[in-house]
Parts: structure tokens; sequence; C-alpha cells
């Protein structure tokens, strides 16, 4: 159970929230003596800092720029008068890959875990009306016990290095926002929401959980900010006569507006921008609002040049653009939850999303992907001492996305794993505990997921039975039989696929990735793999295969665009399978993709 509220932070009648971003005082600790030094204090230096971004790519040394180990920043903060006598917390987006956190030289917090946003609590160290010193010391080492999973040497000349067992690079820091933020002693700490949608009708089923005293109301507010519904007690159901549904890319905001009060007193209140809809699988189907769906779209990265993982309102909106333009429906959150601002942003253009938790890299090899990718095989990465650990974090991770992103109209499905070793027997006691966790903590059960690669075939996958729908990630024509090969490899592809079909599985089938490395220089006739020409092909080959197996009901390319990975001899200064580049302009394939998708149907495969 956590023990604060992963509320988005909002400024209402009731509450403040204060944005800390801007440039902080920062210090990467070489030697790891800054807690033994006192920088818990201040940090040394002058250097500074933006917050949020990673801190990697600013610097022109290589040093830096690999840096592994405490880093230290520290900011300055005049905490409000007018928020004596609330409870007041310091709110970070996320800190990757853990964080201590010090108020005016005092530890008040920690966390584990680089995706998700925490709370410190620092009502009775705050000192109101005056500066206090918020210094945070965080570290991005990769172990086997934390995700994502990596490891941490050390070079001969002394110095760490990142190995991570996934194919992104290793961008750590304050890489989203810090809040201050102040709320009354009485308090709305959580809402659960799910929805029945009936003829001319639907009913919102809530359940408010509070700190304190006070009782709960609840307005529902239509986007024209008429008052729609009402509702009154902790928990209960509230009923829209001629309901406006939330559906895909034609959303549709109300505003459920929840009170706290004591008679006339109000002790609390907090809006909630809500969509009314439901998902649900159904024998192949994946339902929106009861009507089938297939999804088109991406799995992506939080990376772009300069901030890395660090949120960019800018790249954002970009993002959302080309995938409007380009006709896509959805996207995964590959690997890692998102800035919550992604969310809110899906919810309003009505995207479809399937979050991720950063689950990867559980796969026991030393460049796994790559292995992965050739279908070799594997030890048990779950059947290590430290294996228990990896769990309690990984649930704890579990537990902290579904919190936040519970809410959001736009997240129709958890992935509780990419590409995992789920090949042994001890794989299944694992996974079944991570699936049974987001069943019982999602008021609305969406349907659940875990990426496979191809070591998890038909015959040696042992897990795939916990999926609510299976995703797939393949990459035929690429990592297995490229080039000329392309025509085996078609084969291959459709002779697995009739491996699955055998299986009678009568679930829903999603490409959640499939693509080809590409740069954008290079172009050729006739196409050699890294050409423009040969994604398309490649595209084209996996598409003919795709649309002749009905039960295959979604498609999400890797990758939206190219993105930094740790450097090597499979990436030319990153991953190239983007569909844009990693300034977002098109390949030849996005044009391709252009005129599949927009000739889709939503409701393409239907099944009558
Ligand atoms: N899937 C065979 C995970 C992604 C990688 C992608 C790739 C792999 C492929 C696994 O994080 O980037 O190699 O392009």
């Amino acid at each position: 159970m956590l023990d604060y509220s992963l509320l988005y932070p909002m400024t209402t009648p009731t509450r403040c929230s204060m944005k800390l971003d801007g440039m902080w005082k920062f210090s990467l600790d070489w030697q790891g003596e800054g807690e033994k030094l006192g920088w818990s204090k201040g940090v040394p230096g002058r250097d500074m800092i933006p917050v949020p971004a990673s801190f990697q790519d600013f610097y022109t040394e290589k040093a830096i720029r690999e840096y592994t180990g405490d880093m230290w920043y520290e900011t300055d903060i005049t905490i409000p008068v007018f928020m004596r006598g609330s409870d007041v917390f310091i709110r970070f987006g996320a800190a990757t890959h853990r964080a201590w956190v010090y108020l005016n030289g005092e530890l008040v917090g920690e966390h584990e875990g680089g995706f998700l946003p925490f709370l410190v609590d620092i009502t009775d160290k705050a000192v109101c009306g005056e500066l206090n010193r918020l210094v945070v010391r965080v570290n991005n080492e990769l172990n086997e016990t934390n995700i994502p999973c990596g490891r941490t040497i050390r070079l001969e000349n002394g110095r760490k290095m990142s190995k991570p067992y996934f194919d992104f690079y290793n961008y750590s820091g304050l890489q989203r926002s810090v809040h201050l933020i102040a709320v009354p002693k009485n308090s709305i700490t959580d809402v659960d929401l799910s929805y029945e949608i009936g003829e001319g009708e639907a009913r919102i089923n809530y359940s408010v959980s509070q700190k304190g005293k006070g009782d709960v109301s609840l307005k529902l507010y239509d986007e024209d900010g008429k008052l729609v519904s009402e509702a009154f007690g902790a928990s209960g159901y509230m009923c829209v006569e001629n309901p406006h549904l939330w559906r895909v890319r034609d959303a549709y905001l109300y505003t459920l507006e929840i009170t706290l009060s004591n008679g006339n007193e109000v002790l609390d209140m907090y809006p909630l921008e809500i969509g009314i809809r439901t998902v649900e699988i159904k024998g192949t189907e994946i339902l929106l609002n009861g009507s089938p769906i297939y999804l088109k779209g991406f799995g992506k990265h939080e990376d772009s040049d300069i901030v890395g993982r660090g949120f960019n309102i800018g790249v954002m909106k970009r993002d959302f653009e080309l995938m409007k333009w380009i006709g896509a429906n959805s996207f995964r959150t590959s690997h890692y939850p998102y800035d919550e601002e992604i969310y809110r942003m899906a919810d309003r253009e009505g995207f479809l999303i399937i979050d991720e938790v950063p689950a990867v890299g559980l796969f026991e090899s030393l460049v796994n992907f790559l292995d992965a990718g050739t279908g070799k095989g594997a030890k048990s990465f779950f059947s290590k001492p430290t294996t228990p650990i990896l769990l309690k974090a990984h649930l704890r991770a579990v537990e902290e996305m579904i919190v936040r992103d519970k809410n959001h109209p736009s997240v129709i499905a958890w992935s509780l794993l990419n590409e995992p070793e789920s090949t042994d027997e001890n794989s299944v006691p694992y996974f079944t505990e991570v699936f049974n966790l987001a069943r019982a903590l999602d008021p609305q059960k969406r349907p659940r997921t875990f990426a496979m690669e191809s070591n998890s075939s038909t015959t040696r996958c042992r897990c795939h039975h916990l999926s609510d729908f299976i995703s797939l990630n393949r990459y035929y024509g690429w990592y297995i039989l490229g080039g000329y090969e392309i025509t085996d490899a078609e084969e291959r592809f459709k002779k697995e696929m009739d491996d699955w079909a055998a299986l009678n599985l009568n679930k829903p089938f999603v490409f959640t990735e499939y693509g080809a490395d590409t740069m954008p220089s290079e172009h050729k006739l006739p196409s050699v793999m890294w050409s423009q020409e040969y994604q398309c092909e490649v595209l084209e080959m996996l598409h003919r295969v795709f649309d002749s197996y009905s039960f295959v009901k979604g498609e999400q390319i890797w990758n939206f665009a190219d993105f930094q990975t740790t450097e090597g001899l499979m990436r030319v200064n990153g991953n190239k399978k983007g569909v844009f580049t990693r300034q977002r302009q098109p390949k030849d394939a996005a044009f391709l993709l252009k005129k599949r998708w927009e000739s889709l149907p939503l409701d393409y495969k239907r099944e009558k």
C-alpha cells in the first residue's frame, strides 16, 4: 500500500501546487563521498543544470555522459506562509533510478524506481515563510534487483559504467517535474472509477479514499460546464443520461468534481477529467464501448535531442501531431510509464495506450535483445537468489503505475513485462503474482499482457496463458532472415502464425514490435538492409502476414522515432528503426504507413 496520494498535482480552491522546475545546482559524485562530505547540506561547485532533463547530453566530455553513480541536485525554495497548517509535500515526477531527499540537511525520504512519481512529506520539517534547502541524491546504477535490469561494471581506471540489459540509453537524473504541494489536513487521496454503459444511460461506479474527516460529494460537469449528475457518500454510483462516450480519436471529457466537506465548510476539492468508456476482450476481439477496434500505432520512447529522456512539452506536442497525421490511434509506453502529461494529452486526443511497467531486461544474456531476436535459447532469469527482491520492486512499480494511471480513459491495457524470459518454469509463479496484482488493483479490470520476443514461441513460452491478449515482438526480415532472404522470412513468419492459430487460444493478438533499422541517409535500388527502400519492403511483407490472420487485432511498429541507445556494433548512434528520425521528420516508411492506416477502418477484421 502506498502511503501517499498519487493524484495529479493541481491547484484547486483548497490545494496549492507549485512547479520547482528550472536551473538547479548539480554535481557528480565521482568518488562516492558526497554523503560523507556533507553534500546533503549543500552541493559543492557552481554548475547548474535544467530540471526536468536527463543530465547526460548537455556536456561535452564523454566521461560525464557515461557517468554512473551518485549525482546531487540542489535548489532553495521559499515555502509560503499560507502552507502552514496544510500537509506539505515535495512531489517528484520521477528520479531515475533511485533518490534520497534532504530538506535543510535532514533526510526526509527515499524512493527506488526511476519512472514513477513519489512524494516526500515535509509537513513537520518545512520552515514556512523562509528559504528551505532541498537537496536530492540521485543514483543511476543498474542492477538485477530493480527494474529495468542491468549491471554496473568498473573499468580499469576505476570508473563505473552502466551495462543495460535493454536497448535504450540509461538516461537518468530528475527527468520529470518536481512540485511543492500543499493539501488540507482532511483531504481526498484517491478515487476508483468504473463504467457500465446501457441504453441511453451510463453508470459511473466510484469509490473515494480520504484522509481524516469529511463527507464526500461528487458533481459531474460536461464539456460545456453543465451539471449532469451528482452523488453523495464515499462510494456508490452516478447515472448519466444520454452520455457522450469517450471514443477513439473522438474524445469527450467530463469533469468530476470531488468535494470533501463538513457541513457548509469545504475541506478539500479535487477535479478530475474523466472519459466514459468501457474496455474488454471478448474472444479474439478488443472492444471499446462494446465495439471492436483495431490498434494502429507505435512503440515509443521518451527520447529527444539534448534533454534525453527529460520531459519536453514541445516534443510531446509534435509527437501527437505526427501520430494524427499518419493515422495512428494508439501507442505502447515502451518500456516504462511515461510522464503524466502524455496520458492527459492522449485522453484529450482520443489515443489508446498500452501502459508498460519498466520490467525490461529480465532475460539471462549479456546482450539480451539481440539473442532474443534470433530466438536463441536461454537459462532462467527467474531462479536467482535475488529474484524475490526483483519481484518486490516489480510489484511496487505495478502498484505505482496502476494507482497513478487507472483513471485515464486513454489507458486500455497494462503491459506487465517486455521480452522477459518466459520459457522456464520459474517464470510462472513470478508472472502469476504480477498479473494477479494488476487485476486486483485495477477497478476497471483492464486487459493485461506482456510483450513476447521470438524465444517465447508456441511450444516454449510457459506464461502466455496469463495474458488477456497476446503481444508479439517479431523481427522477421530483420533479426530473422533479413535482406535477400526476406521471402524465407515471410514463410517462416506464416509458419509461426499457423502454429499460434493451431493453439486456438481464442484471444486477440497485437504486434507490439516489428520493423527494420533504417538510415535516413540511405537510398538504394534494388534495396539493401538499412536503406529506406528496405524498411518499406519489410513492412509490406509483414502487413501481408498480419492481414491474413483474423485474430491479429493490432500493429504497433517499432519505433515511432529513432532513439539513443548504448554505443555498439549493432547501433549507429542509436536504434534507427524509427518511422521518423529523432528530429521527428518522416522516413519513406511514414508515407507507406499513412496510406495503410488511413485506409484501415477502426473495426478492421470485425467478426460478424
Ligand atoms: N525489442 C528482438 C526491444 C526493444 C529493442 C528492439 C530492437 C528489440 C528487439 C528484440 O527495446 O529496441 O532491437 O530494435
